[in-house]
């Protein structure tokens, strides 16, 4: 186990020589936590979106290119980073999640993680979105391996505090020894720009 670290350990090293100064320190010197050897370790960093800045709420905007969400970078802007308020927006896992729409914008966000050529691997996330905004359904994509798959979601009976959060599964095949995985809005430009699909709880594994 302690070399399956080690390998883990030096991968996120070079995932931060990569990104550069996207990746911030504190994520290129920790080593992720190592379990037992029959678990599959999650390779996404701060999948739940719970370490980020602090602020007063529901939602703090952030721009393309921003990294204050440990770990990931907004590949596209503006979206929200949301947290529970007052019983509003409940997380999928935790007390945060993201808003793929911005304070306006069409986002999205991205993370580069260590895999295998050839090595097949799973995605699961929790999709929702926003409610009393008109939407009948809402859109995110995924990307990675030079793949891309939208996943949609139903907004019936969905609810500022009762998002009924959704687990959707994806998988892919690595084809470099870093891969990007994307989340990002599909919704059409005459959507409501202020609000859209909702992600949390991103883990990607390795399967057999
Ligand atoms: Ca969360």
């Amino acid at each position: 186990m302690r070399k399956k670290c080690a390998q883990a350990a030096a991968g996120l090293v070079a995932v931060a020589l990569v990104l550069g100064s996207a990746l911030p320190h504190s994520v290129a010197s920790k080593a992720p936590a190592c379990g037992r050897r029959d678990e599959k370790p999650n390779l996404i960093v701060n999948g739940s979106f719970e370490a980020g800045p602090e602020f007063e709420g529901s939602y703090l905007p952030l721009d393309e290119d921003a990294v204050e969400v440990r770990g990931w970078v907004v590949s596209r802007g503006q979206i929200d980073l949301l947290q529970e308020n007052d019983g509003k927006y409940p997380a999928a896992h935790g007390k945060r999640s993201l808003d793929l729409h911005g304070s306006p914008g069409f986002g999205g966000v991205k993370q580069p993680f260590v895999t295998k050529v050839g090595q097949k691997y799973k995605v699961s996330f929790g999709m929702s979105g926003s409610p009393g905004f008109g939407y009948e359904t809402v859109q995110i994509a995924a990307r990675a391996a030079g793949k891309k798959e939208v996943f949609e979601c139903d907004m019936t009976g969905k609810t500022l505090d009762d998002l009924k959060w959704e687990t959707k599964t994806w998988e892919f095949t690595a084809v470099a020894t870093i891969t990007v995985l994307e989340f990002h809005t599909t919704m059409a430009a005459t959507a409501n720009p202020f609000a859209g699909p909702l992600v949390d709880d991103v883990k990607v594994v390795a399967v057999d």
